[in-house]
């Protein structure tokens, strides 16, 4: 099963190429902590869900890299060829000559329609070259121009042609002090478009990164590349493949193998209404856990806290919502190694701060014919803060 990788605007490259390095690197790693044999079938079921082989044996990303502006696009390329370990597809680009600006609208607006056929062709073409297609990952900042807005597009349009793929979108959450002005507008738009089309979203805040580095790895002049290094881990540690149950050593074929949907009871809902937004959260509530183990002694782990009802909503079974994943084979040089994967409260805050800070704006009408000369109106903005709203009102009342 492979996996189609969407890189858009400058974040999404940037990421997506370390994310391959990541995986490229830990599926080459001779430490394995497992047999040979072992060790070659991983290898061969990373290669299988992230890379194509060329004739000449080098593996090439099964991605597709999207940005208006062409800077970004040919550092990726050339980062990957310099590598000599792996790389991009020679056709596996879209690029323009003039980005959009951090402005949603355009990227959504303008760029999407425009280029729609080119980008849905390239990624066409990397999908028949899976013998079976198991989803797409879609890489993109929240809050800049084209890879929140052509990515909200493309997501869309993935929806449409695509409707029995997974289809899985890696954000970046702004930074609270903010490079952007209209930031709040362009992550409101993003996650709410998302949140029709996409499957999954895994979120990373920019801040909770950047604060491992420096306190984590000590790092003292933090760049993009130290941040990205550590989300590719992260991501790596979560998608290279896994044991596809306990005392089996035959890897997963599906490697979003879990459920990710959540199915609240039909009867009971809370009222939406009557939620205090500003309510004291005094606990981080769960509809659902994942944890990965991997390496050395991951079958004496003791992972009993996970399965504490209180962690959970009540109308979820801890054996419904707790799901861990053991595989022996290391990660990463590491001996030992473990991941999780939460769908929790824990964004409420962010969540709520950005539609507070975008709402703030709106109502003094800041900005917004920035949006509206690219037709995104109004009422587009009050759908995106009702559904927001709504989201925040249900995590809220778990
Ligand atoms: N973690 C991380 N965040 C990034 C990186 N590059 C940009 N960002 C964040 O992404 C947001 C800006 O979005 P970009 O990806 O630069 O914008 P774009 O998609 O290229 O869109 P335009 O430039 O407006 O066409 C800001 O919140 C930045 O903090 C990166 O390499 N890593
Ligand atoms: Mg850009």
């Amino acid at each position: 099963m492979s996996i189609v990788t969407v890189q858009l605007g400058q974040c999404g490259n940037q990421i997506g190429f370390e994310v391959f390095d990541a995986l490229y690197s830990d599926s080459h790693c001779p430490q394995g902590l497992c047999s040979k044999r072992e060790n070659e079938v991983y290898q061969a079921s990373c290669k299988e869900r992230f890379f194509s082989e060329e004739e000449n044996g080098v593996p090439i990303a099964r991605a597709v890299l999207v940005d208006m502006e062409p800077k970004v696009i040919n550092q990726t390329l050339s980062k990957a060829a310099q590598s000599g370990r792996w790389k991009y597809g020679q056709h596996s680009c879209f690029c323009q000559k003039q980005g959009s600006g951090n402005n949603w609208a355009y990227g959504y607006s303008v760029h999407g329609p425009r280029h729609e056929e080119s980008i849905m062709n390239l990624i066409q073409n990397e999908v028949e070259k899976c013998d079976c297609l198991s989803g797409f990952f879609i890489i993109m900042s929240m809050a800049g121009g084209t890879g929140s807005g052509l990515g909200a597009f493309i997501t869309q349009n993935l929806q449409d042609h695509y409707s029995n793929s997974l289809k899985m979108n890696q954000i970046i959450w702004p930074y609270g002090t903010g490079e952007v002005i209209v930031q709040n507008y362009n992550s409101i738009l993003t996650l709410s478009h998302l949140y029709r089309s996409s499957d999954a979203l895994l979120v990373h805040e920019n801040d909770a990164v950047h604060k491992i580095c420096a306190k984590l790895m000590n790092i003292k002049q933090i760049s993009f590349s130290d941040i990205n290094q550590v989300l590719a881990h992260q991501l790596g540690s979560v998608f290279q493949p896994t044991y596809s149950m306990e005392g089996s050593y035959h890897y997963r074929r599906n490697p979003l193998g879990i459920d990710w949907q959540v199915r609240p009871p039909l009867s009971g809902l809370p009222t939406l209404g009557k939620v205090s937004l500003n309510r004291e959260l005094h606990f981080n509530t769960s509809i659902a856990n994942l944890v990965i183990l991997r390496g050395k002694d991951v079958h004496s782990a003791d992972l009993g806290g996970f399965k504490d009802p209180a962690l959970y909503t009540s109308w979820l079974a801890p054996v419904n919502a707790f799901n861990v994943w053991k595989t022996q084979r290391a990660f990463s040089k590491y001996e030992k190694s473990a991941a999780l994967v939460s769908n929790s409260q824990f964004l409420l805050k962010p969540l709520d701060t950005i539609v507070g800070k975008a709402w703030n704006m709106f109502a003094s009408k800041a900005y917004i014919h920035q949006y509206t000369k690219f037709g995104i109106e109004e009422e587009d903005f009050l759908d995106s803060f009702t559904l927001l709203e709504q989201v925040v009102a249900s995590y809220c009342n778990l």
